[in-house]
Formats: structure tokens, sequence, C-alpha cells
């Protein structure tokens, strides 16, 4: 199946529903692929880095000339990046959106590495693709630390990925939808209109998306003050979805500490030297940053009353109450609070999730929250590439029992769905798309994991830069 949706430099998420090439998709599938070709998987990274921006973002989709511009919308006609977002430092030789999406890639880079260090050597993979993800981290922690503590914003619902979650509901209850007959949905071609988002939301997510590419994809300076640019002449409206994001942040964290390992390896000098090379300090400078962002995403987003992390609205500076799987996901942060790790098991296994009791596996949003729903997309379902990262996450943390049953439950489910999109978190039925990319990925990735004993190892990095 990842053959079937290999085009030649990248892999897509699924041949219908999706197209093109997606930034966190490309990143699951290329921690899958280094288990069968760990040159696939480096092309997999360099494709998608390859279309990074002058500004340091990497794009959420790269699109494919070949494929028919109505086959998904919003295409590339919609984006227009070579053009709005030249300001921006869109490439001019392809097609891309304008918008990001989680930054799971240095952890990709760092693993695919691992996978054949001889040929990623010889293929200088790491040397090559360091000057990007520095980029792409330095593009996060800036233009994107909008809030000032010095986590990353997502102005998109998109860009968290988990695209139309209830924790969204809020926010973008403020944004006036797009008009209906402007533009055309190509996702209702092929999946149930029950599973996939209402046109109101997708009318709020195309405005929200057209309004950052009439402002040439620049970013703002802050939520509520409009930044005035150069001569004073041009301001930049700061967007209405603006928030901070648990699974968002806690993913760039653990790329920080990928990061940091990837410095060490390249800066590691042929014979042991005396004095510390700056390099190899960068990178322990680097291990450190990741430390003290976990303590700024839990001081910022912890909620210690509900045991789970919350998101942040940027618009309003509060926390926003719903409970989504994205707040079980700093559990892959190997400096977590052990009080805070033990906390979100609890919340895993209790009775929002269900997790080892009623539900097979972590669903997308709380089973008692008002907004959920088994069959619509991030509403309820369950996921395959965050149920890998809660069990990545649980085993980090000593719940190997509950890791272990957690990868049988994905195992299961994947293989009898079809490598489905998402499935029934009760029972693991499958919905939405089949031969779905990352789920077939992250499946090699847990059997690999099985037979060799690592699982948990990926994350185990908080001693970066110190070996
Ligand atoms: C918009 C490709 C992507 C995933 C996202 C998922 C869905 C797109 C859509 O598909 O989003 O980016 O059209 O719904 O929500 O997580 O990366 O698989």
């Amino acid at each position: 199946m990842l053959w079937a949706n290999w085009t030649g430099t990248s892999t897509v998420p699924s041949r219908a529903l999706y197209p093109h090439q997606w930034s966190w998709d490309s990143a699951f599938i290329a921690i899958g692929l280094r288990h069968l070709s760990p040159l696939r998987a480096q092309l997999e990274l360099e494709t998608l880095l390859s279309a990074q921006w002058g500004d340091g973002r990497v794009p959420h989709i790269v699109f494919n000339d070949a494929v028919p511009l109505d086959a998904y919308f919003p295409g590339p006609d919609f984006w227009r990046s070579a053009t709005a977002g030249r300001r921006a430092g869109a490439p001019a030789h392809l097609q891309t959106s304008g918008i990001v999406q989680p930054p799971v890639h240095a952890l990709a880079v760092w693993l695919v590495h691992r996978a054949d260090p001889g040929l990623s050597r010889a293929r200088s993979f790491l040397a090559r693709l360091r000057p990007r993800l520095t980029a792409w981290h330095r593009y996060l922690l800036d233009a994107r630390d909008v809030g000032g503590a010095g986590l990353a914003a997502v102005l998109h619902p998109w860009e968290q990925g988990m695209d139309n979650s209830p924790c969204w509901d809020g926010p973008l209850g403020r944004v006036e939808p797009a008009a209906p007959g402007g533009f055309r949905r190509a996702d209702l071609d092929h999946g149930v209109p029950e599973d996939r988002p209402t046109d109101t939301d997708y009318g709020r997510y195309v405005r929200l998306a057209a309004e950052y590419r009439d402002r040439e994809y620049i970013d703002s300076a802050g939520p509520s003050t409009p930044t005035v640019e150069g001569s004073g002449t041009s301001t930049v409206e700061a967007p209405a979805f603006l928030v901070e994001d648990p699974a968002f942040n806690a993913l760039l964290i653990a790329s920080e500490y990928a990061l940091a390992l990837i410095e060490a390896e390249l800066d590691r000098p042929a014979r042991p030297a005396r004095t510390d090379r700056p390099a190899k300090r960068a990178a322990r400078v680097r291990c450190e940053r990741a430390r003290a962002l976990t303590e700024t995403l839990v001081a910022r987003l912890w909620d210690p009353e509900r045991e789970i992390f919350l998101c942040r609205d940027l618009r309003t500076d509060a926390l926003l109450t719903e409970r989504g799987v994205t707040g079980l996901i700093p559990l892959v942060l190997p400096a977590l609070p052990p009080r805070i790790a033990a906390a979100l098991v609890r919340t895993a296994c209790g009775p929002h999730f269900g997790l080892g009791g009623v539900t097979r596996l972590v669903p997308s949003y709380d089973l008692t929250g008002p907004a959920f729903d088994l069959r619509r997309y991030w509403r309820g379902p369950a996921w395959f590439n965050t149920n890998w990262l809660v069990e990545k996450g649980l085993r980090l943390h000593g719940e190997r029992a509950r890791a272990d049953a957690l990868r049988e439950a994905v195992l299961d489910a994947a293989g009898a769905s079809g490598f489905a999109e998402y499935v029934d978190p009760y029972t693991g039925e499958g919905c939405g798309a089949r031969g779905f990319g990352w789920t077939a990925a992250l499946t090699l990735d847990l059997l690999h994991d099985g037979r060799n004993g690592t699982g948990g190892g990926d994350l185990r990095t908080e001693r970066c830069g110190h070996e």
C-alpha cells in the first residue's frame, strides 16, 4: 500500500482524497518507511523540505502539478503561493499551500538517519537537512511566538492537523464563513458528508486561509495590536483564529530534542577532544531550550483540575475547556514532570478517553463532551498517528503494559480496517479513506518495535547534547 501511494519522490496520504504531499503525513510516513527502504524515507523528507519557504516555513501541502486542479480543494489556484507568497519567500518553481502543519520533521529525520547511518552519511542526509530544520524551528519559535511566552501559535485549524476538533468551535465561531457558492468542496466526492466537516465550518476554513493569503502570508506580531511595517504605510492584522496548541508545541519540543541530537551527531569530532567544540555546545543549548519549553508548556497550557493540557485562545488569552486528544500528546516529552505524566495516564484511562476500559483506541475527543460525535472528523473517532504518539509516550514514562495493550489494539484495528484513515474508538471499525499512508507506515513501525523491543527508545532523548 505504501508502494501504491508512492509518486516517485513522496507518498500521498490517500490517492483519491489527498492526492498531493502533506507535511506531517510525510514525517509519519518516513518514520514507518525507514524500516522498508531508508532511501525512500530520506527522499520523502528531502522532497518535502525542498519546498520550504525563504522565511523558514514548511508548507502543509506540496502540490503535484500532474494532478488535475479540481482533484483537491483548496488547490494551487487558491493558495497562489508563487505570487501571493513571494514576500515570505515561497519557492517560484513549485506550488504549495501557505500554512504549516505540526513539526514532526526533525524527529523523523533523526529516526530515518538511525535506520541506516551508513547510507545517511554517504548521502550527507543530516548535513543537507540540518539548515532547513534549523530555519523551520526558528520560524516557529520567532515568527509564530505570537503570545510572547515562547510557544508557537497556529492560525488555522488545518495547521494543527486535527481540523474539525471541538477545541476550535469557540475561536472558529468568531469567523464569518466564506459564501458557500464561492468554492467547491472536493472532499465530498470521496467522503461521506456525515463524517466530514460541515459546510459552515468549511466556509470558515476557507475564509481564514483566504485572508492569510491576501495578507501575503505575512505573520503578525501580536494578537491584538496590528503591526506597522516598514515605512508605517502597511499594517498586518492579527488573524481571527490564533491558538497555542499542546500537541503542536509538544511535537516542536520533541523535534527540538531530535535536532539537538542531529547537531551533536554532525559535530562529533573524529577523535574525542578535550575541549567542548562550539557546535557541540550548540546542541546542548538546544537541549536545554527544549527542557525550558517543556516548563513553558506546563505553565501556559496545563490544567491541574482537569488533568489535561488545554489550548490557549490568544484572542482572549483564555484556556479553551474542551478536552481533545491534543491535550494528551505532551506525554511524548521526556522532561515532563512525573506527576504530570501520571495525571495524563489517569486522564487517558479515565472516563473521558476510556483507554483500557470502554475504548480500544484513544478517541480524538472527550467521550463525555457535548460535541462528541462517533463518526465526524476529529470529533470522536480515533486516529492512528495520535495513538502512535500516545503509545510512545506511555512507553517513555514507564507504562509498559498499557503501551503493549495499545500497540496490539492499533495493529488489530489497522489490519482489520484495511489501514483506514480513522476508526470507531470503541469497536475499531474503519472510517474515512482506506489504504491511508500514515496508518500503514506507523503500523510498520509498531510491528518493528514489537520484534525488536525498542519501542519508546525513539523518544528517549533527554540526554541529547550530553553524550
Ligand atoms: C487539510 C492529509 C490531511 C491530514 C490532516 C487531516 C486532513 C486536510 C483536509 O488530511 O486535513 O489539511 O482536507 O481535511 O485532518 O491531519 O494531514 O492526510
